[in-house]
């Protein structure tokens, strides 16, 4: 089916949501021009997530994988949200009940705007001491040391990121799900809904009645479980959702 005739069953489900949950990934922030992991042009392809997004990369070399945080936080700290970010930013007025569930660590939604994030996996702007597990709000750029010290402890600080092989935090992980079987519609944007637990989530949401729209230029294991699978970028498709359900008349709070 073609996207602009999924709009307007879309827009009417819309107009009677209560509960939207949004699961984002790195697609949303490549139109800010924010590298992508997976891709032709994803970070994967141009390094080795063993050597440095995983504990035992860290422990062997905490200075390299360092040098490659330093250069990501000079990417980030350089790019502003794009429209996707703005729309999604302006919807927690709009619904009763609206949360974004981002694996980014960028910290973009917040930038734009938005309130309630739940971060998957951390934030890039935070350090966190590997003796205490104290975090620290860090925005130089570069780090002043490579690899930065505790200042309260001497030790080794890290960056405050989920690796492959961790747990995420439980808490943020558990107020997910909740949200996930709670939500009415849920959107899926720019993620290759590969990574777990992340991509389980949409599956969540559906089996407790959600619809689930996938915004994404590419197919995903996802795509054959949706309702509405808009093929583009999300720069592009939400700003139009957005335009659409002004048109149809934003819901109100109650
Ligand atoms: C656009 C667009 C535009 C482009 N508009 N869209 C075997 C089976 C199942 C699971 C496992 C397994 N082996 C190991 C695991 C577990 C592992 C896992 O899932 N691995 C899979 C890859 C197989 N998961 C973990 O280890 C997690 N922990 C865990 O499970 O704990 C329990 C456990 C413990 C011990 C052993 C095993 C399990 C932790 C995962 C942590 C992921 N960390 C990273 C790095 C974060 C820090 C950093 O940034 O440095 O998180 S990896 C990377 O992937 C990052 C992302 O958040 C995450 C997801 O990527 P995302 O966001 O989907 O990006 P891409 O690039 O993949 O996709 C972008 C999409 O955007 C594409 O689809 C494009 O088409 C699209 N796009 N332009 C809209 N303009």
């Amino acid at each position: 089916m073609k996207d602009d005739l999924l709009l307007d069953p879309l827009i009417d489900i819309l107009v009677n949501a209560k509960n939207i949950a949004v699961l984002t990934g790195a697609g949303i922030s490549a139109e800010s021009g924010i590298p992508t992991f997976r891709g032709e042009e994803g970070l994967w392809k141009q390094y080795r997530a063993e050597d440095l997004a995983t504990p035992g990369a860290f422990e062997n070399d905490p200075s390299l994988v360092w040098e490659w945080y330093d250069w990501r936080r000079g990417i980030i700290g350089s790019k502003d949200p794009n429209p996707g970010h703005f729309v999604l930013a302006s919807w927690e007025k709009d619904f009763p009940s609206f949360h974004i569930i981002t694996q980014n660590i960028d910290g973009l939604h917040q930038n734009a705007g938005s309130k309630n994030v739940l971060e998957l996996h951390g934030n890039i702007w935070k350090l966190r001491c590997t003796g205490k597990g104290t975090l620290f709000d860090d925005q130089n750029i570069p780090l002043e040391e490579i690899p930065p010290l505790c200042s309260d402890c001497g030790a080794l600080l890290r960056p405050h990121v989920v690796w492959f092989g961790e747990s995420l935090d439980m808490g943020i992980l558990n107020d997910a799900f909740l949200l996930s079987r709670e939500c009415n519609v849920m959107f899926v944007v720019g993620t290759s809904a590969v990574v777990q637990p992340a991509a389980s989530l949409p599956l969540t949401a559906r089996e407790s009645g959600a619809a689930i729209v996938e915004i994404n230029p590419d197919a995903t294991p996802l795509t054959a479980y949706v309702d509405f699978s808009f093929r583009g970028r999300s720069g592009e498709i939400l700003p139009l959702i957005d335009k659409k359900l002004i048109q149809a008349q934003k819901p109100g709070k109650d």
